[in-house]
């Protein structure tokens, strides 16, 4: 049973987010009958509807609005999820993730052999571990617990994947902004985090493994509870690629993750469901980001995203954007970096032409 107190803070949440002028999918989607038929849920590990849409109703700006604060939340809450799981996604209620697959490691190119447009690339994807909830619920113990399965598996990587675990409790401030100023580390919880309770008993659990040339990094219970990366300077796409399909295959013989028969691998955001798979460049594209909406209406056609030089809600710095996939979810792991791929090379084709 829901208590008191949670159906109170609900009932004012929703109040508030219907008065608004918020344009979230959360807002969009959560009418008083799907709230009224979600209020009085719960999952086994304790998750309410507060815990699942408190971020949306703090951030009337977010644009998606709702986490999941376990796995369960995406059955028990399925109400609220699936519309606009459909809506981000394009992904249907009846439809079905397919199978992992890679694809071909050696078909991808170098996006950028002259050099002349992609600073870096980057493939990541997230994973979070069976039988432990996602941040919300997580209490302090479980964040260390995770925190030491996940660098005492690491520590048996070899090859070019061999590295080092660095916790954030403990690091030196200068040591941590210097690797966000790199674009390794993530930056400290922003207020969507924030409010999702994502970020309790910071730093405790949070940290950051890496090889010694930072070229395959794995973060530890930021967003979620493992983000697996593959990056370097310069477009060669696939030799990132072949990194980070080797880290996973090796990681995943270690930690058994949580997997959706239909929505394929879990995420806390259910914008990174599926794949969970982002394939970036960080790129200048003059001409093109002169009318940024046009860049945008472009980088679109190709289902592609255009961020600022760290990420969400940042402006590009020095003329460098973060352009990445938008699907995840309904394709395969191939699919998603192959619209990269050819977004990317499209984008450069143009760019060269004007
Ligand atoms: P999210 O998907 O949750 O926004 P990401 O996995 O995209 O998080 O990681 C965002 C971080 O990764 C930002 O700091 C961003 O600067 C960095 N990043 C993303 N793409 C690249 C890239 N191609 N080169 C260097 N850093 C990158
Ligand atoms: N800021 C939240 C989440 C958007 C997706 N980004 C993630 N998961 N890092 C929003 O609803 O806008």
């Amino acid at each position: 049973m829901v208590d008191a107190a949670v159906l109170e803070k609900l009932e004012a949440g929703f109040t508030k987010l219907a008065a608004s002028d918020s344009k979230s999918l959360l807002k969009k989607h959560l009418s008083r009958e799907v709230f009224d038929k979600l209020k009085n849920k719960k999952t086994s590990f304790g998750s309410t509807l507060l815990d699942c849409i408190q971020s949306g109703i703090e951030n009337l700006d977010s644009g998606f609005g709702i986490y999941a604060p376990d796995a369960e939340a995406y059955t028990v809450f399925a109400d609220i999820f699936d519309p606009m799981i459909r809506d981000y996604h394009g992904f249907a209620k009846d439809a079905k993730h397919p199978p992992r697959d890679f694809g071909d490691i050696n078909s991808f190119p170098n996006v950028d052999p002259t050099g002349e447009y992609v600073v870096s690339t980057r493939v990541r994807c997230g994973r979070s571990m069976d039988g432990y909830s996602f941040n919300p619920r997580l209490t302090e113990a479980q964040y260390k617990e995770m925190e030491d399965k996940v660098s005492s598996t690491l520590s048996g990587l070899e090859g070019e994947l061999k590295g080092k675990y660095y916790p954030l409790t403990g690091m030196t401030k200068e040591d941590q902004q210097q690797l966000i100023d790199d674009h390794f580390l993530f930056k400290e919880c922003d207020r969507f985090l924030q409010a999702a309770n994502a970020c309790r008993f910071w730093p405790t659990g949070r940290g950051i493994y890496h090889n010694d040339e930072k070229t395959f990094l794995v973060w530890c219970n930021e967003e979620d509870h493992l983000r697996i990366i593959s990056m370097q300077k310069g477009g060669d796409l696939g030799e990132i690629y072949r990194r980070l399909v080797n880290a996973v295959n090796d990681i995943e013989k270690r930690i058994p993750f949580s997997h959706h028969k239909r929505l394929g691998f879990l995420t806390f955001c259910p914008t990174n469901l599926g794949t969970t798979i982002r394939a970036s460049v960080h790129i200048k594209v003059p001409k093109l980001a002169k009318d940024y909406a046009k860049l945008e209406e472009v980088a679109g056609k190709y289902n592609l995203q255009v961020r600022g030089t760290s990420g969400e809600h940042t402006e590009s710095i020095g003329g460098i954007y973060d352009i990445s996939n938008k699907r995840r979810l309904g394709l395969t792991e191939y699919q998603a970096v192959k619209e990269m791929s050819d977004g990317i090379l499209e984008l450069i084709k143009i760019e060269a032409s004007l």
